[in-house]
């Protein structure tokens, strides 16, 4: 593996990796639960996962990123929680975690992934959590079915979408909670699912101990941490998190002009199709000689079906090997080799998913710094 050392030997030499180690944030191991981390915030916790740590589709639970809005508890008792459901139902639950695990066992292996994931790299600059590529992290989440849970309450004839929120608070009574909701149909789909388990163990407390939402192919914002409370809503939810934050432009692919007023805008909802080269540090200086480049894709809200790498900034592509398909929502490997020529090269990798979604060569904005999904590229040298 390619160490910060490299990066900052070759910085001189290549103007963005300077400007990547003049912002870089520092790494941190203060976390409960988490090995290195890089340190965004720490209160509350926003910890990015060093691209170096995503060699395997697996995200390790003590890699694996972290963003809160508000505080929230440190300690939980697994014996006195409660998942209360209710709202439109005909039969309001109070579900102990015993309960909870009787029902129907379900398990997907899927990435979480911030809507801001990247948000650094975008031109002009947007302000919010400075992620570059590791607010991600692929898991296989155990838990049950949403459907099941809401089948047991009953939703009444009329109701329209589901709202999810856990146990942080805001730290003034007037902030608005943190609150998610999904369409009625979408939160039945038998793919949603509240998992209290990764990667076979309990959920960190960071990454929302016991419970949490899972939404497979949609961004992270909607899969609610530490869930204690569902409700049935017989209206859309107005609330700020659905009506006011996490919006991106109502176009196609989500981008807007920079500067532009009074635009349409929807809630964020799928990801898209990204590739990252993981293998292979940004700045690195490398032997002249065929070299491996691989690293981790993804296919958004469908598979990953191809991966192309480009050792010469996309003049030219090579089919990459894929590993082995964990489902349509998780990462999966790629490894090509490339052959250099002396000098200063652009590698690439560029995901195709399942419904055909190629990853552009040129970038989006919008200006929650949301959606980012060009082909991405890692500056080397081979000397
Ligand atoms: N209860 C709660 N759940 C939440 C959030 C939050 O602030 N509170 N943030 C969301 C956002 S924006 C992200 S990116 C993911 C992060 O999940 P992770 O911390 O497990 O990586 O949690 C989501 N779920
Ligand atoms: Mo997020």
């Amino acid at each position: 593996m390619l160490s910060r050392r490299h990066l900052l030997a070759a910085a001189t030499a290549l103007p963005a990796a300077r400007a990547l180690a003049a912002s870089t944030p520092p790494l941190t191991r203060a976390f409960p639960g988490k090995a290195e981390m890089i340190l965004q915030r720490t209160t509350p916790a926003l910890l990015e996962t060093p691209l170096s740590a995503f060699q395997d589709i697996i995200t390790p639970n003590d890699r694996f990123f972290v963003r809160w809005h508000w505080p929230f508890p440190t300690e939980i008792d697994p014996a006195t929680f409660r998942l209360r459901v209710d709202g439109h139902v005909t039969r309001p639950l109070d579900l102990s975690l015993a309960a909870l695990k009787r029902l129907p066992r379900f398990e997907i292996t899927a990435v979480n992934q911030c809507s801001g994931n990247s948000r650094a790299l975008f031109s002009p600059r947007i302000a919010g959590a400075q992620w570059t590529h590791g607010a991600m992290g692929n898991a296989r989440w155990t838990g049950v079915r949403l459907r099941d849970v809401l089948d047991r309450a009953g939703a009444k004839p009329g109701a329209v979408q589901v709202r999810f929120s856990g146990l942080d608070e805001p730290v003034t009574p007037d902030a608005p909670d943190f609150r998610k909701s999904l369409a009625v149909d979408h939160a039945r789909n038998g793919e949603v699912m509240i998992a209290w388990a990764m990667n076979g163990e309990a959920l960190p407390i960071l990454n929302g101990f016991p419970l949490r939402l899972v939404v497979p192919g949609w961004f992270s914002t909607y899969w609610v941490k530490m869930l204690d409370h569902i409700e049935v809503l017989d209206k859309p939810d107005d609330n700020y998190w659905m009506a006011k934050a996490y919006l991106v432009p109502d176009t196609l692919d989500g981008s807007i002009a920079p500067g532009t007023k009074d635009f349409a805008k929807r809630p964020i909802s799928t990801m898209v199709p990204r590739a990252f080269i993981t293998n292979v540090a940004e700045g690195a200086r490398l032997p002249l000689a065929p070299t491996p480049v691989g690293g981790i894709a993804m296919g958004g809200d469908s598979g990953v079906a191809r991966v192309e790498v480009s050792g010469d900034g996309g003049a030219s592509w090579a089919e990459a090997k894929l590993g082995p398909d964990a489902g349509k929502y998780s990462f999966r490997r790629f490894d090509a080799v490339v052959t250099p020529t002396r000098g200063a090269a652009a590698l690439m990798a560029r995901c195709t998913n399942a419904a055909g979604k190629v990853q552009p060569m040129t970038g989006i904005w919008n200006p929650g710094g949301y959606l980012r999904g060009q082909v991405e590229t890692t500056n080397v040298i081979f000397a």
